[in-house]
């Protein structure tokens, strides 16, 4: 087991602008983190397991709908609460944090605000409490950066809607109870349903031999004439704009997360870099490696500024897509340099799973993937400074 030493970095004393209950809050995820997670994710992800018996603790913790409200199980806590909360838990591991995105932006988030109040009952107080589990399907195997493409689509059969198609890369899929899927009516128009496990042409085979998230099940969802009820359709919001709002929600949580896994990475580095002798120094007296260092907690310093400009944003509900569209791909790009940089100050230490760098590295190639890749969030940019979308 893993003896976990972390030490926050805050070069410009940004807790003083954080409340008491961010830093309760804060406080209370790191606790649980260096409790729960660090000492046994690696073993973890080596076997490409999830930990499924942290699945209650993090309900606990209040990771499953942080900012949902108390009356659905939810925590009722306010953005940079959430986004403290994440930034912990993939200090632990980008993985679990994985677990936690899916399962709050992307399964209570769009069941909260697309569905209605019988959803919102039956399926929030479950999911926020760890007894079910949630996915989310976007993503197609012809259709990734181009959701809008999709074809996984559904009929009016009178009494039912009957849906096919496929879905891949799906984070906790293997095990989901539920899955808010996207798919075409026979219009065209794009809706959100939910498919409970059980329901007959519906299959969840694992993906296999990943590289990274390893400690994360990823899936595909196979729909084969599946018969979903109508009531399971959400019914406040339709088009490609409903998926993309829960993605907003996701990508917020995972500009904040980065931060905790470039902190791990800096943290590491240092301390090791103070320990190390080489020429009868500790490496840590090298300039070269001290330039490494200073940029590290530079970009670090930078990025915990836009996440927390933009959690005050988000609370006075301001944050444009494009403004979280940026943090989610300055911060992704930022920690996965600094882990980069990190493995190498450790030698051949650096690619040990005695220590964290490399599994964070090899997750931040998942997550600068995932929610939209580096270059699509580029071209978010570029046509919200522009006026003109650069995409096709
Ligand atoms: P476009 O024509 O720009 O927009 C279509 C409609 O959507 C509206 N819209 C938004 N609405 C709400 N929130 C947003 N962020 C929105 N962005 C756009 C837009 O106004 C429009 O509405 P309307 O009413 O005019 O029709 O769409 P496009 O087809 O050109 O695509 C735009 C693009 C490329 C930016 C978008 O499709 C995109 O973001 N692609 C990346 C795909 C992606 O991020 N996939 C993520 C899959 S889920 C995932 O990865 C989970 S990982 C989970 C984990 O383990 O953490
Ligand atoms: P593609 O879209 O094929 O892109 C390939 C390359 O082309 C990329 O570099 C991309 O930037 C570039 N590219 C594409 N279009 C353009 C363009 N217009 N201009 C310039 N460059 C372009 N999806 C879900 O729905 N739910 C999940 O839970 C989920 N979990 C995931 C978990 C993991 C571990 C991974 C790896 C992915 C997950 N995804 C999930 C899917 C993820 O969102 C997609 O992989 C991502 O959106 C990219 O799609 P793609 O892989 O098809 O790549």
């Amino acid at each position: 087991m893993a003896t976990d030493l972390f030490q926050s970095p805050d070069y410009y004393q940004l807790d003083e602008l954080l409340s008491e209950e961010h830093l309760l809050v804060r406080e209370a995820t790191r606790d649980w983190v260096k409790k729960e997670v660090t000492p046994i994710i690696e073993d973890y992800a080596q076997r490409a397991e999830f930990p499924k018996h942290i699945v209650n603790g993090l309900a606990e913790v209040g990771a499953f709908g942080p900012y949902i409200p108390q009356e659905y199980g939810g925590a009722g806590l306010d953005q940079i609460s959430y986004g403290l909360m994440m930034q912990e838990i993939e200090r632990g591991d980008s993985g679990v944090r994985s677990t936690c995105s899916v399962q709050s932006s992307l399964v209570m988030y769009p069941i909260y605000k697309y569905g209605n109040e019988e959803q919102r009952k039956k399926y929030l107080p479950k999911l926020a409490s760890g007894e079910f589990l949630g996915c989310f399907g976007l993503t197609e195997p012809d259709h990734g950066s181009n959701p809008g493409g999709m074809i996984t689509n559904f009929k009016d059969k009178g009494d039912h809607y009957l849906l096919n198609g496929a879905k891949m890369w799906i984070s906790n899929a293997p095990f989901a109870d539920i899955a808010v899927v996207w798919a075409k009516d026979e219009t065209g128009r794009i809706h959100g349903l939910i498919v409970e496990r059980g329901m007959e042409g519906f299959t969840t085979p694992e993906t296999h031999n990943k590289w990274s998230l390893r400690a994360s099940a990823t899936g595909e969802l196979v729909f084969d004439n599946v018969k979903v009820p109508k009531e399971n359709l959400l019914p406040n919001k339709s088009g490609l704009g409903a998926p993309l709002g829960c993605l907003d929600s996701a990508r917020f949580g995972i500009a904040w997360g980065a931060i905790g896994a470039a902190m791990d990475c800096y943290d590491t580095a240092l301390r090791y870099a103070k320990e190390r002798i080489q020429f009868e120094k500790p490496i840590a007296s090298f300039q070269l490696q001290q330039k490494k260092l200073a940029e590290m907690i530079t970009e670090i310093t930078k990025a915990q500024l836009l996440t927390w400009r933009l959690g005050v944003l988000r609370n006075e509900d301001k944050a444009t897509s494009a403004q979280i569209s940026m943090a989610k791909r300055n911060n992704v790009d930022m920690a996965l340099k600094i882990a980069r940089e990190a493995r190498q100050m450790l030698g051949g230490m650096g690619i040990s799973g005695e220590y964290s760098i490399m599994r964070h590295m090899m997750n931040l190639e998942s997550v600068v993937t995932y929610e939209g890749t580096h270059d699509i969030h580029l071209l978010i940019t570029g046509m919200d400074v522009t006026g003109i979308p650069a995409f096709k």
